[in-house]
């Protein structure tokens, strides 16, 4: 039987692509985020292979993420495979600097967002005694940058959460797990440096950044593993990159 996974953030980026690999492999897909054109798009695309439900909320509101999910109809209430993706960095400023609406975006997206998300979807995988849930990191959640400030503190909290879940559902026999990529080229600096395209460019200039099909080949590998597999907690990074601040840019 084919088993259900949802994604969050599956409009864009690394969500999209792994929403795209499991679709052509045998996974149905519960597909979430706020652009409603988008997720009717690739409804149409993944419906030519596997069963699919959109799902538009904004993680931030956490009643409208309960509500959303209890939506779902009962054929795709049970959720093999939650994959907490959707998250920012938003600006990249030094703290006496920073912006407070984007410090409430990243807390508010990228940690309470997906316990809103987590705490809806982890009571039927407690029941049923099975479950995994694939946490998205970064390198951001193990090392702090300059400027980085409240983003990496975001994801140090994904990281933090993605041990304590590992603990506390260990007795239900759920598998949790972390993938914390390095530098991948998705729309991820347009939103940082807020639409400034060349900026957002200048990132991945003079390196191969990973893609986003990079990132859904190993959450595909990692959700396919045996049961008794938990593969817990991986840093993934482009081979031109060998931490936060060192990047071999040819420029
Ligand atoms: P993208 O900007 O391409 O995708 C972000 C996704 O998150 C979109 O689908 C967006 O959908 C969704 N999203 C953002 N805010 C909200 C919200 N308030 N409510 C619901 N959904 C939301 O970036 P990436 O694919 O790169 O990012 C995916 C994850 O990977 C993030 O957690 C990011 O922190 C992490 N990451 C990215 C890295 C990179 O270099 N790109 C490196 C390390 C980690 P919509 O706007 O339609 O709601
Ligand atoms: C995204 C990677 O290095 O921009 O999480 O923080 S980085």
């Amino acid at each position: 039987m084919k088993k259900t996974a949802l994604i969050t953030g599956a409009t864009s980026g690394i969500g999209r692509a792994t929403a795209r690999l499991l679709a052509q492999n045998n996974f149905r897909l519960v597909i979430c985020g706020r652009r409603e054109d988008r997720l009717a798009e690739l409804q149409d695309e993944f419906s030519a292979l596997t069963q699919v439900q959109t799902l538009n909320f904004d993680v931030r509101k956490k009643k409208d993420v309960a509500k959303a999910i209890a939506s779902l109809p009962a054929d795709f209430l049970t959720i093999d495979v939650l994959i907490n993706n959707a998250g920012n960095a938003h600006g990249l400023d030094p703290i006496e600097n920073g912006d407070v609406d984007d410090w409430d975006a990243m807390i508010d997206i990228n940690v309470k967002g997906l316990l809103y998300v987590s705490k809806a979807i982890i009571p039927g995988m407690v029941e049923r005694k099975s479950g995994h849930i694939i946490n998205i990191g970064s390198i951001a959640g193990k090392e702090v940058y300059a400027n980085g400030n409240v983003y990496c503190a975001s994801k140090h909290a994904v990281d933090a959460i993605n041990q304590g879940m590992r603990m506390d559902l260990n007795q239900y026999g759920i598998r949790v797990g972390a993938i914390n990529p390095g530098m991948v080229d998705t729309e991820f600096s347009e939103v940082r440096f807020k639409g400034d395209s060349q900026r957002a460019e200048s990132v991945y200039q003079g390196l191969e950044p990973l893609h986003a099909e990079d990132i859904a080949d190993i959450i595909h590998f990692v959700v396919t593993r045996p049961y008794h597999v938990n593969i817990a907690d991986l840093l993934v990074l482009p081979t031109a990159q060998a931490s936060a601040t060192i990047v071999n840019k040819k420029v």
